[in-house]
């Protein structure tokens, strides 16, 4: 079942079966751990991100990519690993019906009930090729925007626990955020508290 939403960006629902969504998840844990792991990210103006963060492959911080850790403990960036990468060409394949190879980069957004995303652009990366967005756990609203403005038109989508959310084509560079968390929605066999966002990009560096 797939669902475009706009040129090139396209939802699959239940994408992930339950093992594999549980071995995501057990994978995600082990890279949340030190060194190199689960951080909270500041911007330069001062902010804080509510969702924190780890990175697979090369580092983000904003607004640009390290090898190391350039905002955290300083730790040389944990491998992005081959299966991250195979998994990624099949999902640009199911959503898209294109061949998309040289998936380099992970990042891991954790959120906790409280946590948000605010509407941005995906642009520190050196290619157009689609980002690849696997949820886990927690109900999310999904705010699809446009590519002139912050505001409307947007659409909201709910992601849940195994989706699938390819953006690729003119959506690779849409506005976009997480405005709400639906706490407490997640599959409970999963066992997870909160949601987990994994993006899958290619670097171009
Ligand atoms: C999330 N993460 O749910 C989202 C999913 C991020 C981020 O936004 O930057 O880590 S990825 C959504 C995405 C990526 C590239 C383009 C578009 C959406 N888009 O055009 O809407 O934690
Ligand atoms: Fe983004």
């Amino acid at each position: 079942a797939r669902a475009p939403i706009a040129p090139g960006a396209v939802h699959i629902p239940d994408w992930l079966a339950p093992e594999r969504q549980r071995e995501l998840l057990d994978a995600c844990r082990e890279w949340a751990r030190p060194p190199a792991g689960l951080r909270t990210v500041h911007t330069p103006g001062g902010g804080t991100m509510t969702a924190r963060q780890v990175c697979l492959g090369w580092h983000w911080y904003p607004y640009a990519y390290a090898r190391t850790v350039a905002d955290g403990d300083g730790a040389p960036v944990k491998p992005f690993p081959h299966w991250l990468g195979e998994l990624a060409s099949r999902a640009v394949r199911d959503a898209l019906d294109v061949d998309a190879s040289g998936y380099d980069i992970a990042l891991i957004n954790f959120y906790d009930g409280d946590a948000r995303m605010g509407m941005h652009r995906d642009s520190d990366e050196k290619t157009d090729a689609p980002v690849v967005s696997l949820s886990l756990g927690d109900t999310c609203v999904f705010r699809f925007g446009n590519t002139e403005t912050r505001t409307r038109p947007y659409t909201d989508v709910e992601l849940r626990s195994g989706d699938l959310f390819v953006f690729g084509g003119p959506s690779r560079l849409a506005y976009h955020g997480v405005p709400r968390v639906h706490p407490g929605t997640a599959p409970p066999e999963l066992g997870l508290t909160g949601r987990l966002n994994i993006t899958l990009r290619v670097s171009g560096l």
